[in-house]
């Protein structure tokens, strides 16, 4: 091996520093006759969280959400909530997507993939994230009945599924969600955006090892 060799061998095995090029956050505002949603997103923060849906229920899921895949979140959100939660809550479901995306850039040095499995008692719910650019969603596994139950006086159970498509769809990540076992409806829902969290707290994760954006098509 040559000294030049040599030099060469140890530039290349420097890591590039960890720290992204740029901040990775969103703000984002959206306004119809139905709601208005605002998201402030911080894909590097500590999973801080203020939300405000008027789904209480709702906003107990997406602080679970902030934290425990530590994206700080700011959600502020008025809507019909008096004819039902589903439009606020479908409306959250797309500003929250759109600022993942916009926050996590050209994916650069990121891990891309993120695999998690959480229990909350009985429940246990695994999830799978590719941060891809390209949207899929694929959820099994729910009991019978979870998409009628009622939890928190005004969201109902098949509003999960309904949220997790929407944000993978907005956030342009394949998104695999299978419920392994449960019983309690606040918990099977609870698992689930836990999982979810995880597995895109993995994904998003910067790794110093990754040169650029992680595809071999060198574009995500
Ligand atoms: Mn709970």
């Amino acid at each position: 091996m040559t000294q030049q060799d040599t030099e060469r061998n140890h530039r290349d095995a420097v890591p590039p520093s960890a720290a992204p090029a740029a901040p990775r956050i969103a703000h984002l505002t959206r306004s119809t006759d139905e709601s208005t949603v605002e998201v402030e997103l911080d894909l590097d923060g500590s999973g801080d969280s203020r939300i405000s849906t008027g789904v209480r229920f709702y906003d107990h899921m997406l602080a679970s959400l902030a934290k425990h895949s530590l994206i700080d979140l700011h959600i502020e959100a008025t809507g019909d909530v008096d004819v039902d939660a589903h439009h606020t809550v479908e409306d959250v479901a797309i500003v929250l997507g759109d600022a993942f995306r916009e926050a996590v850039g050209d994916k650069r040095g990121i891990s891309r993939f993120g695999d998690a499995t959480v229990p909350l008692d009985e429940a246990l719910v695994q999830a799978v994230v590719d941060v891809a650019g390209r949207p899929y969603f694929v959820h099994e596994g729910e009991p019978e009945g979870q998409a009628y139950a009622l939890i928190g006086g005004n969201f109902a159970g098949s509003l999960t599924r309904h949220v997790l498509e929407t944000f993978a769809q907005h956030a342009g990540i394949a998104l695999h969600v299978r419920v392994l076992s449960g019983r309690d409806p606040h918990h099977l829902v609870e698992a689930q955006f836990k999982a979810v969290a995880r597995a895109l707290r993995a994904a998003v994760a910067l790794d110093p090892r990754v040169k650029g954006i992680p595809s071999a098509k060198g574009s995500l």
